[in-house]
């Protein structure tokens, strides 16, 4: 289904590449009508080119914000050419018909970005650009339109291989593609235009302002999807340089955000630290003097889960981590940097993907989550709570020794990161035991032990690694159950919000098993 060319419109404020390729159009034997600045472009050019007063009739006026805005201009674009009222229309009404519409718009989103001042921003709001795109988009069956120059070269390309004609698929995909961009950019004008009135950001803000990455499919390969990446500029899997390795999936997206995530919960001046996600929960987590230290303690937490999991790192990745990490199958390496004896050893796993992000999010920061329900979202501030600021209170008889207290600490840290039920056994910096997203607290208790036993067996150690480790549960145990399975596991020591009807219960249930005891005042439930 071609379409031949015979009249091209061009208006654009980004005049690059515009001479060229308008000289390749006038090779083409196709008549050109510009706007003031693009017809000046082109005449200084040696390029014969009307202005597009000669079709409507009118001068531009009021400082150009009237210039297009006429029905000689959008009749020209909308008029149906196998229509026979629609050309006779045209034709009494002498509009000539534009099969090729070529806009770039007012740089509005560059006036904002350069902190102009709101009068500027006001006047580089385009009306007659985007009202051309959209007529032009709309009637692709006959026209096509062009709104980025990287565009150019396709439409030059199908002109000469169609003798001066343009396909039905390409119109297509030029209409598709100029929609996605007035859509992007009257969201750009609306969310200035908030910022403006100090309103806070609300979720279809940071939705409208952003540009998708198509995936190659969503969380199965029967579903679509695509990457919004917001303005908020949070270091982590949106904003970080991808050094090598295919593309990310969906799901390697969202299990390097939470391997990310978790991994800046560990003050990166302290201790290197290393989580490694699979399924979007921590199935190893641990701390050390160096980051192989910490991978290696991570790695024996769990590792039968960890084989194609995502590790996350609080530093910059060096060569002996790098070398201990490519030992096993990996998806994902993320960290705040890497040396270049690093980049070489990843180098060798071509499809491992090896994330840069800068430097580490903040814990505390704000921000938005979201999620979808049956015909609408939830919208709530991102858990910023950290346990370093919270005021942990002892409630048994026995007070956590000082080893204790910093692993009930670590464990608290790690628990907020998996999903609810979470129970997080502990022992020397280093996660032993993770029951992670199960109906009943107690349930998850039981495999959070049965992983620590299971772990201690791979290592070929005798005793289970929960024995003198500490637990720390996400939410408040209900009765004394969960917590007495913990005991019997080999913790000594246990951190939880507390809150419970029953807290009493549960406190002399952990005094009678000589466990020491600390409440926090903060569940972190995560779903
Ligand atoms: O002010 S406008 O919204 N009114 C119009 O009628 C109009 N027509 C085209 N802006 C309008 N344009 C825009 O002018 C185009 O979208 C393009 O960005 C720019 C090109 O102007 P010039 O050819 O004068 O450099």
């Amino acid at each position: 289904d071609l379409k031949r060319v015979t009249r091209a419109l061009l208006s654009v404020s980004d005049k690059t590449g515009l001479v060229d390729f308008a000289r390749a159009l006038v090779a083409r034997g196709i008549e050109l009508v510009s706007t003031g600045g693009t017809q000046k472009a082109l005449a200084e050019a040696g390029l014969p080119v009307r202005d597009v007063s000669d079709l409507t009739g009118f001068p531009e006026m009021m400082d150009g914000r009237v210039k297009t805005l006429h029905p000689a201009v959008h009749g020209g674009l909308l008029g149906i050419r196998a229509n026979p009222e629609h050309q006779a229309a045209m034709l009494a009404h002498g509009i000539p018909q534009i099969d090729l519409l070529v806009v770039n718009l007012y740089p509005f989103e560059a006036t904002v970005a350069a902190n102009r001042p709101h009068d500027d921003c006001i006047e580089n709001i385009d009306i007659g650009g985007p009202a051309m795109i959209r007529a032009a988009a709309k009637n692709h069956g006959d026209v096509a339109v062009v709104v980025d120059g990287a565009d150019y070269a396709a439409v030059l390309d199908e002109l000469a291989a169609h003798e001066g004609a343009v396909t039905r698929t390409l119109r297509r995909r030029l209409a598709q593609k100029a929609y996605a961009r007035t859509a992007a950019y009257d969201a750009a004008i609306s969310n200035w235009l908030a910022a403006e009135l100090g309103e806070p950001t609300p979720p279809f803000r940071a939705l409208g302002g952003a540009i998708a990455e198509v995936l190659r499919y969503g969380e199965n390969p029967h579903q679509t999807a695509a990457f919004y990446r917001t303005p908020e500029q949070r270091p982590g899997v949106a904003t970080a340089r991808q050094v090598q390795g295919k593309q990310l999936s969906y799901n390697n997206i969202n299990d390097t955000d939470a391997a990310y995530e978790a991994v800046a919960e560990f003050d990166a001046a302290r201790s290197a630290a290393i989580v490694i996600v699979k399924h979007a929960n921590p199935c190893g987590v641990a701390e050390g003097a160096t980051l192989r230290e910490a991978y290696e303690k991570a790695l024996r937490c769990d590792p039968v889960s960890a084989f194609g999991g995502i590790v996350a790192m609080n530093r910059t990745l060096d060569a002996d981590a790098a070398k201990a990490i490519v030992d096993i199958f990996t998806e994902v390496i993320i960290a705040p940097d890497a040396t270049e004896d690093a980049i070489a050893i990843v180098a060798a796993k071509k499809n491992l993907r090896l994330l840069l992000a800068g430097r580490l999010p903040d814990p505390r920061q704000g921000g938005l989550t979201l999620r979808t329900v049956a015909g609408g979202f939830l919208a709530q501030n991102r858990d910023n709570a950290v346990v370093d600021a919270m005021d942990l209170k002892v409630v048994t008889k026995r007070a956590p020794t000082e080893r204790e207290l910093a692993d009930l600490r670590f464990a608290f840290r790690v628990a907020k990161h998996v999903k609810s039920n979470a129970i997080v056994y502990v022992k020397d910096g280093a996660t032993v035991g993770i029951g992670a997203g199960q109906m009943s607290r107690v349930d998850s208790s039981r495999i959070a032990a049965w992983k620590a036993a299971e772990a201690a067996k791979a290592a070929g150690l005798p005793e289970t690694l929960a024995r003198g480790s500490v637990v720390a549960s996400d939410a408040f145990f209900p009765f004394a159950d969960g917590l007495l399975a913990a005991a019997e596991a080999g913790a000594t020591a246990i951190i939880q919000p507390g809150g419970s009807m029953r807290d009493d219960e549960v406190i002399k249930a952990a005094d009678e098993a000589g466990l020491a005891m600390v409440f926090t005042g903060h569940r972190h439930f995560r779903h």
